[in-house]
């Protein structure tokens, strides 16, 4: 197999001829050319679909076809002709269908009819909708407290169906919503809730056209975001700086093809994205900001000595903000010395972005899962929202912060109320709309909920999508977890091992996927709606026809559990879900900023939900933005891996074929690596003091001291341009070794960009043996 490995710079661009030809492809392996295709046209189009991919905005103005390749596979995947009817789950036990891999279960295509567990054959067999929201209601009402079940989210659901499956557990009893955020975003909510007062981003898809300077941390647009490419693109071509902190060499953020920019595919050129690429060690940023702030403040001394205009935004620094002096003192007594070896940047090196800083009157900055998977993410995003007060790049035009979200929906369903801990001014305005008393009680997150099932006290798990078991950390104690329950439900597109680890009553109930028509009993087809990374909410309405006439909505099955459980008398679930209309008055009743909701997200691109911040009012105790003025961690993973003999930091991270636990296909076209996922990336000089060569095969050992033995076995060694101690590898496959105890400060986030881990050739296992 002609496996190709490259080490630095690439020679080809991200995007250009191979995401087109990419496309066509993976339209061509769904079976399904035409629909794919069709869909494609009405991806974030005013009165088509959002597109299931990313959660990054749409355009203003201009073509609103925004071309991506990795939109193009989240659709086809889901546009795809392949079936698992009931004939396949007679054909093949659940022991016989755990030992598939993840990508062989998705492949065999959509669920069609809803399945309960038998555990007499170990199959799955057919059952009535009916059948399975009265048992499901009948164990649910058995327990003696609500608080015994897990209610998970994954962030594709709409808000519609959302806000109704917060409702029908709040009317139920609990608050116990574990959420695919609290793996992902966590902690930008919480810093930037803290620091601003609000715990979302502050830009608009429009700043990125007055930015001078953007500042990309711990993000890989090129496969996870593959639109923002564009919005860089354009930016650099007019001129601003684009800076990049990733200790990884990632394509995307090096040069881009634009596949809609006919001239320059057929020129066969590309544009250069960052004009400054920086590569940290892994849980390096904070310290590599603070040695930028602390840049800036030498700048403002030496400008104030020469009698020039001071370097700082004074103004805006007296005006709106606290505690501003301590974090000078702060920074003034970190040195050099420490911020060199916590960042693996040289001080040079932050000057030189520093100086991009200065020279930039606005400047935004990006962020995604490189800053908040690890164990300081909060204080690290305290931190740079501190770096960008200095200089007032928050709440004007063109600046901004800009935590980058994962799923297409995850920023909407915590607005709308999948939230573990939500607002008092929340829970009264939905007791007052719907004439009940809340649950007061905090509920459970993620790894409260796995604490909960493995203690015991947890006894059913519902997911409204997802894959729970996948996308969590120590994977074999979660499949523990999962099946000791009373009660599982997956309400799902496709199948996953999340559904192939039953409880005692198991349940897979298939729904529509947003490329889909949604018809109601009048025969008239609803849309839903989402909102974007930019806060901007908006239609979707689908339009392709059902993988199966037995799907139904996810807002109709919500619906059938919580009639089935709850009752009718409070809310009638029924008229919700044939009507979503209904739904979003009553959204609009309950949570500020969604007034006239039905009407304007009928608008082409929807509306945006104002956030305070970027009008520069502070909603934080103080009034005004906070400084965080603490001091740097006194060690990062990497600082502790280098005290021990051999051991490394591993980073779990996506290739560009997968969706998070979805595998596309075997391909990392961007890093070069095609045919397989069991690789870890390494610096040559790591691999060379191992005495190993590229493509020996290695077995990963956890080494987390906590007493667990972890092992992820016979993955490939590919030498790669990233910093020596740290090495990284794809996720879900190495969550084996990603350990549950340990868990990012206030965020509650597995660390799984960074993980302690070592190497053992086959060789000596063979001898160990
Ligand atoms: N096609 C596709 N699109 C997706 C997804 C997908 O799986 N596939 N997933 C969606 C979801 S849910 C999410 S959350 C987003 C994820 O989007 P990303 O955050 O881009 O996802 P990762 O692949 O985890 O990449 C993390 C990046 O951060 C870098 N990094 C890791 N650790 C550090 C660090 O300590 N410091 C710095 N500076 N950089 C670091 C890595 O090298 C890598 O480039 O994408 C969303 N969009
Ligand atoms: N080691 C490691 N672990 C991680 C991460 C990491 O970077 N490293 N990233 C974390 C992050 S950022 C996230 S967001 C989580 C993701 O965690 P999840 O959101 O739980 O996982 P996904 O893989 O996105 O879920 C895929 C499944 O969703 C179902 N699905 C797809 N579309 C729909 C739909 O329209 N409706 C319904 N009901 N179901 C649908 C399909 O059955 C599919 O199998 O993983 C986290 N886990
Ligand atoms: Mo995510």
């Amino acid at each position: 197999m002609g496996k190709t490995v490259f080490i630095g710079k690439a020679s080809n661009a991200a995007g250009g001829w191979g995401a087109l030809k990419s496309c066509g492809k993976r339209l061509l392996e769904s079976g399904s050319p035409i629909s794919g295709a069709r869909a494609l046209l009405k991806a974030n189009q005013p009165d088509g679909f959002d597109c299931p991919g990313c959660a990054w905005g749409d355009p203003a103005h201009g073509s609103s076809f925004e071309f991506c390749e990795n939109g193009v596979k989240a659709v086809a995947w889901e546009a795809t002709d392949k079936r698992t009817p009931p004939d396949f789950f007679a054909a093949h036990s659940v022991a016989a269908l755990q030992s598939w891999s993840d990508y062989e279960l998705e492949q065999q295509g959509r669920l069609t009819h809803p399945m309960r567990y038998d555990r007499a054959t170990d199959t799955y067999v057919r059952v009535s909708w009916d059948a399975a929201f009265a048992e499901i209601g009948e164990i649910l009402n058995s327990f003696d407290t609500p608080d015994r079940a897990e209610f998970y989210t994954s962030g594709r659901a709409s808000n519609e169906a959302a806000f109704l499956y917060q409702l029908f557990v709040r009317l139920y009893g609990t608050n116990n919503f574990p959420d695919c955020s609290n793996m992902c975003h966590e902690a930008s909510g919480i810093a930037m809730k803290q620091a601003i007062g609000v715990g979302k981003g502050t830009v608009l898809l429009e700043d990125f056209e007055k930015a001078d300077a953007i500042f990309v941390i711990g993000q890989n647009p090129g496969t996870n975001h593959p639109r923002m490419l564009g919005d860089l693109r354009r930016a650099a071509q007019r001129g601003a700086k684009i800076v990049v902190f990733n200790p990884v060499r990632e394509r995307g953020l090096e040069r881009f093809a634009d596949p809609q920019d006919k001239l320059e595919m057929l020129r066969g050129g590309s544009t250069e994205i960052a004009s400054d690429y920086f590569q940290p060690q892994l849980g390096g940023d904070m310290a590599a900001v603070r040695g930028m702030a602390k840049a800036v403040f030498a700048a403002d001394d030496t400008a104030l000595a020469a009698g020039e205009p001071p370097v700082l935004d004074r103004e805006f620094l007296a005006q709106h903000t606290t505690d501003f002096e301590a974090y000078r003192t702060a920074v003034e007594t970190t040195g050099w010395g420490e911020i060199e070896d916590q960042s693996g940047l040289t001080r040079l090196e932050l000057e030189r972005a520093a100086e991009t800083y200065l020279g930039a009157g606005r400047v935004i900055c990006t962020w995604a899962m490189g800053v908040t998977q690890h164990r300081h993410s909060v204080i690290t995003i305290r931190e740079i929202a501190n770096f960008m007060m200095l200089r007032g790049n928050i709440g004007k035009p063109g600046a901004g912060l800009c935590p980058v979200r994962g799923h297409s929906n995850v920023q909407g369903d915590r607005t709308v109320g999948i939230n573990e801990k939500a607002p008092a001014a929340f829970l009264d305005a939905l007791e007052k709309e719907f004439d009940f008393k809340a649950p007061r009680k905090e509920g459970h997150n993620v790894l409260a909920a796995i604490g909960a099932m493995l203690d015991g006290s947890a006894k059913a798990f519902i997911g409204l999508g997802g894959n729970f078991a996948r996308a969590t950390p120590d994977s074999p104690i979660i499949a523990k977890a999962l099946s000791t329950q009373k009660l599982t439900v997956n309400i799902a597109t496709k199948l996953n091992h999340s559904h192939l680890m039953p409880g005692e009553v198991s349940f897979i109930l298939p729904c529509l996927g947003r490329t889909e028509i949604d018809r109601n009993s009048k025969g008239v087809s609803q849309i839903v709606t989402v909102e974007d990374s930019m806060s901007m909410v908006h239609g979707s309405g689908g339009i392709n026809k059902p993988a199966s006439p037995e799907l139904r909505s996810e807002v109709a099955i919500i619906a059938g559990i919580a009639a089935a459980t709850v009752g009718s008398t409070k809310v009638d679930w029924e008229a919700l879900a044939d009507d979503y209309d209904l739904i979003r008055d009553h959204i609009a009743n309950v949570i500020p900023g969604f007034e006239d909701y039905n009407a304007r997200v009928r608008k082409p691109r929807g509306f945006h939900l104002r956030n305070a911040a970027s009008h520069r009012e502070w909603e934080t105790p103080a009034g005004r933005a906070a400084f965080w003025t603490g001091p740097l961690p006194t060690a990062v993973e990497h600082q502790v891996a280098r005290s021990q003999d051999a051991v490394f930091v591993l980073q779990t991270f996506r290739s560009h074929d997968q969706y998070n636990t979805t595998i596309y296909g075997m391909n990392d076209r961007y890093r070069g690596v095609y045919g397989e996922r069991s690789v870890i990336f390494i610096n040559p000089a790591d691999l060379a003091e191992l005495g190993a060569r590229a493509g020996d095969r290695v077995d990963v050992i956890g080494k987390h001291h906590d007493g667990i033995s972890r092992i992820a076995s016979d993955f490939r060694l590919v030498p790669y341009d990233i910093p020596r101690g740290c090495v990284a590898g794809y996720y879900p496959e190495l969550n084996v070794l990603v350990p549950l105890s340990s868990a990012g400060d206030e965020s509650d986030t597995p660390t799984s960009k960074s993980v302690l881990v070592s190497f053992r050739t086959q060789a000596a296992a063979a001898n160990a043996a």
